[in-house]
């Protein structure tokens, strides 16, 4: 079948080679805490100070990043690649951007969770993009108030361009899953989403993950090897 329709998924895994830490591997922890403990509603109404300071870390680190050879092996295939294509990212950090996928190319790259450079007022509900520590509790740029939160998709929430995502899985001919543990939804059922509308399927990854036995193919490897050679 030729492939014109492609749909990527990525997650923590296509950034661990750059430095930044997954979820759920050996140093998923954040000082003892699980990303389910600190990445609710729940836990930043019962402990504003340390999820704002877990994401105020995190941002900063951005800085001391780069993007690696899968992140730049994307950034080719979005300046090479005719066809359709659409690149969910579950990942908030922004080496996609800085590996060279243009975001304003036809709107081809999605973060379904968020972004640590985007802030959220609860007060007047804008969004915007940030920069600095938001422990300072600093004003939001368009009300004034201080009611910042990152801009983040938590347990619980709905994840940003469900309808756009669902719609390419609908028309994809080709779903490609990477460094992600399969063990988050929605994102852990775009396989079998992609699956029922007639795609065919593949995942690169460096461990076996909670749905590799859901893909036509699973390859096994370091995402900064295995994506420059399925772009190529
Ligand atoms: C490499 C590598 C290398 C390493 N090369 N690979 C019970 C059953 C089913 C669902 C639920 C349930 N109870 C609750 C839910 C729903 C819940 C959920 O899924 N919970 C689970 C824990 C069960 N989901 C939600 O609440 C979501 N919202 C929602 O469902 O809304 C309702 C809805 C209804 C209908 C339609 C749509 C929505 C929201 C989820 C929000 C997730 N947020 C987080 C944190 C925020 C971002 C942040 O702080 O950074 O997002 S959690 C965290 O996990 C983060 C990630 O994006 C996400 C996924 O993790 P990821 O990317 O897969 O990382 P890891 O670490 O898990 O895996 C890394 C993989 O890479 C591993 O496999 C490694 O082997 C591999 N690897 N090095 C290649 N070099």
């Amino acid at each position: 079948m030729a492939i014109n329709n492609i749909v990527i998924l990525t997650g923590a895994g296509i950034s661990a080679e750059s430095g930044v830490a997954t979820f759920r591997g050996p140093d998923g922890l954040w000082e003892g805490h699980r990303v389910e403990d600190v990445a609710t509603p729940e836990a930043f109404a019962r402990d504003p100070i340390m999820v704002q300071r877990f994401y105020d870390e995190r941002r900063a680190a951005l800085g001391t990043v780069q993007p690696n050879a899968a992140h730049k092996a994307f950034g080719r295939l979005d300046r090479e690649w005719s066809g359709e294509l659409l690149l969910v990212t579950q990942n908030v950090d922004d080496l996609h951007e800085r590996g060279g996928v243009d975001p304003a190319h036809g709107g081809r790259l999605l973060h379904m969770h968020g972004a640590l450079k985007r802030v959220w007022c609860l007060a007047c509900d804008a969004r915007s993009d940030w920069e600095g520590p938001l422990l300072a509790q600093p004003p939001c740029p368009a009300c004034g108030a201080s009611a910042l939160r990152p801009d983040i998709v938590w347990f619980g929430e709905m994840p940003y361009h469900m309808d756009r995502i669902e719609a390419a899985l609908a028309a994809a001919d080709l779903f490609v899953s990477i460094g992600t543990s399969g063990a988050v939804y929605p994102a852990a059922g775009f396989v079998q989403m992609a699956r029922a509308f007639g795609a065919r399927t593949l995942e690169l990854n460096l461990d076996v993950s909670e749905g590799s036995h859901l893909f036509h193919e699973s390859r096994r490897g370091p995402a900064g090897e295995l994506v420059p050679e399925w772009v190529e």
